[in-house]
């Protein structure tokens, strides 16, 4: 029997799991690289080039002085959620001057988060506004960069002018545990829109 083998052990293999895509969005600097490659189970996929000097006038490194790359195309990496659910992640570029790709990376996304700094709040509105306009599902992770003030979740979501139903919660994009708990926290909340939108209007 050829093929006896294979259909005994379909059987006992687990089911394909689900996959989702997920956005990692921000202004330019706010550590979206960093929070694809402290998560990804894959070596990340990045695009990055180094920032010259030629670029200084556009490159505003205002508060990440130390930074000697940046994103041009796209970041990627996967995780495992559950041993049934599966994160695609796909970081955006920062720079204004890439924005034409957000529409192909945008793309069948679930959802996305945006990364915050309080150092510059501002930079974060466009990508507030890019999901806003289109529906996509979103929330916001304030990276806890060392030497920033940290002001309370709520505080944040004063100054983005967020609906109440966005989460808003602090995180370290250098660290997995906390990663994670952002990823499961805008699936939970993508989910949850996505459940409501289906149930039939009242009449
Ligand atoms: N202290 C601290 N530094 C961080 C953190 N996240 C990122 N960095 C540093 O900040 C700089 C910017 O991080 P990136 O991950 O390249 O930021 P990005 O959002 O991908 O940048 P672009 O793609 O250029 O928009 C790097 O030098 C990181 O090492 C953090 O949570 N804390
Ligand atoms: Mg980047």
């Amino acid at each position: 029997m050829v093929f006896g083998r294979s259909e005994r052990r379909r059987k006992h293999d687990a089911p394909d799991p689900v996959t989702l895509k997920i956005l990692v969005a921000g202004g330019f600097g706010v550590g979206k690289t960093t929070l694809v490659g402290a998560v990804s189970e894959i070596k990340p996929l990045r695009t990055e080039e180094r920032l010259t000097e030629a670029g200084r006038p556009v490159d505003d490194l205002v508060g990440v002085e130390g930074k000697r790359t940046t994103t041009v195309a796209m970041d990627f990496g996967r995780i495992t959620l559950r041993e049934d659910l599966v994160l695609y992640l796909f970081g955006t570029p920062g720079q204004d001057r890439f924005w034409f790709l957000w529409d192909e990376l945008a793309r069948g996304a679930l959802g996305a988060v945006v990364l915050a700094d309080t150092r510059r709040l501002a930079d974060s509105f466009a990508a507030i506004d890019y999901f806003e306009r289109r529906g996509i599902a979103f929330m916001v992770a304030v990276n806890c960069f060392d030497g920033a003030d940290r002001y309370p979740a709520e505080t944040v979501r004063e100054a983005l002018d967020l609906d109440a139903e966005v989460p808003v919660m602090l995180c370290d994009a250098r660290e997995k545990d906390s990663v994670r708990d952002v990823l499961i926290a805008v699936v939970e909340h993508a989910m949850h829109l996505t459940t409501r939108q289906r149930e039939p209007a009242l009449p």
